[in-house]
């Protein structure tokens, strides 16, 4: 019996101390999940503006780079383009994929060393240090073909 009145005593006076507790917290709570809304939307809005920005801008350079790259053939519809590409000696020549299938670059005669399998995106890069004309094919479609004139 006296047991029950100490878990008694001891029930009542644990709400009275958690009450007052939660009150303060409760009340500084509301303000501040108020504010942590509002930096939480603030967040997001810059992430997006940040976000819009970041790709918008990368979008476009990546477009005039890849407009304004001289050394860069792209393989698209089974055909290397341009055909024949023209570069001082010295020049790295990069070969972009852009067909949904496979492709690689394989030299004639081994003039220069032959590309791994290039699936869509990949790149392929050489650089050509030797004046010369260095006729390759696809390995995949021996039937493309192109051709790098190096100059000195
Ligand atoms: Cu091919």
């Amino acid at each position: 019996m006296p047991s029950n009145r100490e878990d008694g005593d001891r029930s009542r006076r644990g709400p009275s101390r958690r009450g007052p507790i939660r009150r303060g917290p409760s009340r500084r709570g509301r303000p501040r999940r108020g504010v942590l809304r509002v930096a939480a939307l603030l967040g997001a809005v810059l992430l997006v503006a940040v976000g819009a920005a970041c790709g918008s801008s990368g979008h476009s350079s990546s477009t005039a780079t890849s407009r304004v790259a001289a050394n860069e053939v792209v393989i698209k519809n089974f055909a290397f383009v341009p055909q024949t590409i023209t570069v001082k000696a010295g020049t790295t020549v990069t070969w972009v994929n852009e067909d949904p299938v496979a492709h690689s670059i394989v030299a004639d005669h081994d003039t220069f060393p032959s590309s791994s399998i290039l699936n869509h995106g990949d790149k392929y890069s050489h650089v050509f240090n030797t004046a010369g004309t260095f006729p390759y094919i696809c390995g995949v479609h021996p039937f493309t073909t192109g051709t790098v004139v190096v100059t000195s």
